[in-house]
Parts: C-alpha cells; sequence; structure tokens
C-alpha cells in the first residue's frame, strides 16, 4: 500500500500522518493538486480510522428557518431576501413552536435552527423561539444561530458577545452551529459578502462560546471564486482556533450550489472536489474530532462513499432543508433513520445515532 502512496509522490505526507504529525498549508496544497484520489483517500482514512475508528454518526434532526429575510444579501445564497421580496417570509413565535410540536411523536434529538440577518426583529424575539422549542420539548438540543447571527444579536441586545452567549445559554441555547464561516479570506469577503460579519470576527464568536463551554462546529463554503491556498487558510485558521480553545466539534466542507444565486454562472462542484474536500479537511485539521459529509448537499451516494475518504459523520434526518434547496440542490428534503443506517452499513462502517455533542443514543 504504501509503495502506491510513494508513486503518487505522497511519501512524505503518508509519513507525517502515519505519525500524526502536522500537515503544513502546502501539503494540503498538495493533496488538493494530486491527480490521484484514491491516495488522498487513503491517507485521509488513516486519520478517520485512528480517530473514530469504525464507527459513522448520524442524528434524528429537524431544521427549522426562522425567516430568510437579510439584510447581508451575499453572492452566494439564494435564501437570504430582501425585507422587501414577494418571497421573503418570517415566522412568528408561534409558527416555530407548531413546526416542533407537529413532530412531537419523532424521537428527535436536536432542533437545528439558523435564519438571516434581520434588519428589525427585536432580541426578545429569538430568546422567545428558545424558550417556546424548550416548552415543547424540554429535552432537545438547540443548535442554533450561527456566529454571524449571534454576532448581531450581540449587537442588537447591547450584551456585546460573551453576555448574548450567557442569556441565550439561559433561554436553552445548546451550542451553535457551524454556518456563515464561507471562506475567511477577506478577498472572498470582499467579492461575495461584503457586508458578512469578517473571518476574524466569526473566529471571535466561535472562540468566546467555547470559553464559555459551548460547542460549535466549523464549515467551509467551496467550489465559487476561492483559490486552494484560500482553502487551505480558511482550514489552518480554524486548525489554529481549535488548538487554543479545543471548542469545535465538527468540521463540515458545503459544496457551492449556484442556482438562483448571484454566482448562477458558475458550475456546480464536482464529486472529485467534493471528495478532496472531506479528504484535505480529515487530513489537515488533526485536531477535530469529526468530519461532516453533508447528504443534503453532496447527495446520498456521493456522502456514503465520503465514509471512505475521511469523513465520520453524514449529519441526519434534516427535514425541510431551505437554504440548499433553494439553490438548486436536488437531494431529498429529508432522510428516514433506516435510509441513514442502510447507507451507513453499506459503507462497512458500523452506525451510531448520536446527540449533538456526539453522545451515543442508538448503537447498531
Ligand atoms: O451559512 C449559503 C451556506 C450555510 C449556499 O453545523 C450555501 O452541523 C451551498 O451551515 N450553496 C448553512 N451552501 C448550512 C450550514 C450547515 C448545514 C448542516 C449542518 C451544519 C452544522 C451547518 O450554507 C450557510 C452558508 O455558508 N450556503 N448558500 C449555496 N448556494
Amino acid at each position: 500500500m504504501d509503495s502506491f502512496i510513494k508513486k503518487a509522490g505522497l511519501g512524505d505526507i503518508l509519513e507525517k500522518v502515519q505519525d500524526g504529525g502536522r500537515l503544513s498549508i502546502e501539503d494540503g496544497i498538495r493533496l488538493f493538486q494530486s491527480p490521484d484520489l484514491l491516495a488522498v483517500g487513503y491517507l485521509a482514512n488513516i486519520v478517520r480510522e485512528r480517530q473514530n475508528s469504525n464507527y459513522a454518526y448520524f442524528i434524528y434532526n429537524q431544521h427549522i428557518n426562522y425567516s430568510n429575510i437579510c439584510t447581508n444579501l451575499c453572492k452566494f445564497c439564494a435564501f437570504g431576501k430582501d425585507k422587501d421580496s414577494d418571497q421573503a417570509y418570517e415566522m412568528r413565535v408561534n409558527e416555530v413552536r407548531a413546526k416542533v410540536r407537529e413532530r412531537l411523536s419523532e424521537p428527535i434529538s436536536e432542533i437545528h435552527m439558523v435564519g438571516g440577518i434581520h434588519p428589525d426583529l427585536p432580541y426578545t424575539y429569538y430568546t422567545d423561539l428558545l424558550k417556546v422549542i424548550k416548552e415543547e420539548r424540554p429535552d432537545v438540543h438547540i443548535q442554533a444561530f450561527t456566529c454571524v447571527e449571534i454576532a448581531h444579536l450581540a449587537e442588537i441586545s447591547g450584551l456585546g458577545t460573551a453576555g448574548v452567549l450567557e442569556d441565550l445559554k439561559k433561554a436553552g441555547l445548546g451550542s451553535i452551529p457551524g454556518g456563515g464561516a464561507e471562506v475567511f479570506s477577506p478577498r472572498i469577503r470582499e467579492l461575495t459578502c461584503e457586508k458578512k460579519l469578517s473571518g476574524q470576527g466569526w473566529l471571535k464568536v466561535a472562540k468566546t462560546a467555547h470559553k464559555l463551554g459551548l460547542h460549535t462546529n466549523a464549515t467551509m463554503l467551496y467550489g465559487h471564486i476561492e483559490t486552494l491556498e484560500e482553502r487551505l487558510e480558511h482550514l489552518n485558521m480554524l486548525r489554529q482556533a481549535q488548538d487554543e480553545t479545543g471548542g469545535f466539534l465538527a468540521f463540515i466542507p458545503l459544496a457551492f450550489h449556484p442556482k438562483n444565486t448571484e454566482l448562477s454562472k458558475l458550475s456546480r462542484t464536482s464529486g472529485i472536489d467534493d471528495l478532496k474536500n472531506i479528504a484535505v479537511a480529515r487530513c489537515f485539521l488533526d485536531n477535530f474530532p469529526h468530519i461532516k459529509a453533508y447528504w443534503v448537499m453532496i447527495g446520498q451516494k456521493l456522502s456514503q462513499i465520503a465514509l471512505s475518504f475521511g469523513a465520520d459523520d453524514v449529519d441526519g434526518t434534516v427535514k425541510e432543508e431551505i437554504i440548499t434547496h433553494m439553490a438548486g440542490a436536488e437531494t431529498e428534503q429529508a432522510m428516514s433513520r433506516d435510509q441513514l443506517l442502510r447507507l451507513i452499513k453499506e459503507a462497512g462502517r458500523t452506525p451510531v445515532e448520536r446527540d449533538t455533542l456526539y453522545n451515543v443514543i442508538n448503537s447498531y
């Protein structure tokens, strides 16, 4: 096996991976540039196996997008709408309550809730959302509000980042999802999402959350106008932040979907790039416990294959995914537990139903 990696010109990276050494930015770029996908996947699989043995995780979760009204209007996003758009929506708190009630008979352990940066909803709206969810489902873990939303709430509440996180925690917030990271590079942000919180700002919110005992995830939106160097810089900043706090649970590469966005002339990502993003992230982010292959974005079939390319998690049942579907995703909007079990078992992994913090709910 090792000779096949050496033949691919990746012998030195294999040694680092086997010895638990740290990859450089240049190593990461070489992996992306390697024409030998199987060699890159083999390396990622070594790291995955060391970190997560043969387990592959999924969660029984529900997504709620409380509003798509957004002042940022990023060029890569088809979900966010101006307040005056006829496609704009905003759920009342009781509508969110009803969404939770609708599915009380299902064994949902996590509610994943994000929205846009709304120009005028008051801060109490957000704490009320958390409270009504907890009233309906006291045991559910609420993973809500990206670091970008948290920065907005810190501003409108006047509480500051740490203050607002403490307050949201009291109202029922359990952890923070990984969205809004996009690509940290100021060049990319300037060109695609100039109004959005900066990369440094995003990292500051995540690190503050970690210091208060709140776990967060991290994402990278790839496959638009970013360079390989910018991808690796992004991963490097995440790895440094994780060295400082240890608070990230999972990294999720997000495949750009161009339809209905201002970047609609770009093509969709290829299967090779999707797998490479997972594999390179697995090799490079040696201090991240989990790499998620989000089936909504890369499809059920590719997320199954990703379990041999560094991923150890496929997200979950999801239900009612809107953000990617507005941008042309052709995947289903939900998967059942049985479908997830089959997907994982057929990939040769042992399925584990987890909660948000990766505690085991059921193993199979
Ligand atoms: O923040 C926006 C991205 C994110 C597009 O933390 C797009 O476990 C692709 O972050 N094509 C939302 N991506 C989704 C997200 C997420 C999903 C599942 C699990 C977790 C987690 C996080 O989607 C946004 C943005 O970065 N996005 N537009 C698009 N056209």
